[in-house]
């Protein structure tokens, strides 16, 4: 243990990494409960907890209920599940685990699109169902990347790794984020919507949240065109999943192919019945490697904070908070 923390009271609400546990609780004292309900803990427990590690909801309700939270070490980079607007105006620190996944999100994020364009899973299964044997040639596809132009909605450090690819692979690149991004040399758009009419594939990095609430809606996917093929590898609530349905099977657009859904890990069954919808079950960071540096991350993130009094990866909402003296 390190010295001076093993009396301090970590809590891990729901499932987490167990690299993480055990490195938690290598060198705190962990508390483990089903799910961030204060109900769950006694009074005694209430007045320990210091720090959370989680990748679950962690309300503001949850928040006020805990008098002597510092810090929420959030696993994954996005953070939407924990209220950190909340957190940072109480003084509580918030982590994630950024740039330890971004190639591999980024990597998925291409796999994904060519498995829409190039229907390789469809390829696969025509295969292994004899179909190659019986019927031939799996049908040349109609769809290729080759021409195609791509938009970029959310253009962080993950938007940025796919961008590199997408260069590579020879496809012009323009972006939509709220402002342009410092060195970001792709042409920028101000709006969504603008994005989408002057690109033919969409791919969202955007982050959830209320600022992004179902933002690619009907209108975008209209001005992404009969051409258009929508990549989702951010979050779900990002898109109004209803409208892309109806978009894919009306033609509005040719395909898409999404990673993550708004009520995971439940898919809408009018998007299960498509099959110019390529689907994964929320995979993008999901590599053994990459899930054990997130998980090193988190652990890393309390270790600093209680040996040093600084977080090595703030979300911006709480990069002002400084350690209290302990009351
Ligand atoms: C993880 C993710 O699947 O990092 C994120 O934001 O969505 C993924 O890498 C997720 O955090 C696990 O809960």
């Amino acid at each position: 243990m390190n010295a001076g923390t093993a009396d301090t009271t970590i809590l891990i609400p729901g499932r987490l990494h167990e690299y993480a546990i055990e490195r938690i609780g290598a060198a705190f004292r962990v508390v483990r409960i089903e799910k961030a309900d204060p109900a769950l803990l006694s009074p005694d427990m209430i007045g320990q907890v210091r720090g959370i590690a989680a990748m679950t909801t962690i309300s503001a309700a949850f928040i006020d209920a805990l008098p002597q939270l510092e810090i929420i070490a959030s696993f994954g980079v996005g953070y939407d599940a924990v209220d950190a607007r909340h957190a940072g105006s109480k003084g509580v620190m918030v982590t994630n685990t950024p740039d330890v996944l971004t190639e591999e999100v980024a990597d998925t994020a291409l796999g994904l699109l060519i498995n829409t364009v190039r229907e390789l899973p469809r390829a696969e299964a025509w295969l292994r169902a004899g179909r190659w044997v019986s019927e031939g040639n799996y049908p040349l596809t109609r769809n290729t990347l080759r021409g195609r132009r791509a938009g970029i909605f959310g253009m962080g450090r993950i938007g940025l790794a796919i961008a590199r690819r997408l260069e590579a692979f020879g496809l012009p690149v323009s972006y939509h984020n709220r402002r342009p991004v410092e060195g970001a040399a792709y042409p920028w758009h101000a709006s969504l919507v603008e994005l989408a009419a002057s690109v033919d594939t969409l791919i969202s990095v955007a982050p959830g949240g209320a600022a992004t609430e179902k933002a690619v809606d009907r209108a975008v996917l209209e001005a992404l065109g009969t051409d258009g093929v929508f990549i989702n590898i951010g979050r779900g609530s990002t898109v109004d999943e209803d409208a892309l349905a109806v978009a894919l099977a009306d033609g509005t657009i040719r395909a898409a192919g999404l990673d993550v859904f708004r009520d995971e890990p439940r898919v809408p069954a009018n998007l299960l019945a498509l099959d110019n919808a390529s689907l994964l079950p929320h995979v993008g960071s999901a590599s053994v490697h990459t899930r054990k540096a997130m998980a090193a991350l988190v652990a890393d993130n309390l270790d600093r904070w209680f040996a040093a009094g600084e977080a090595l990866t703030p979300v911006p909402e709480s990069a002002h908070v400084k350690r209290r003296p302990r009351s």
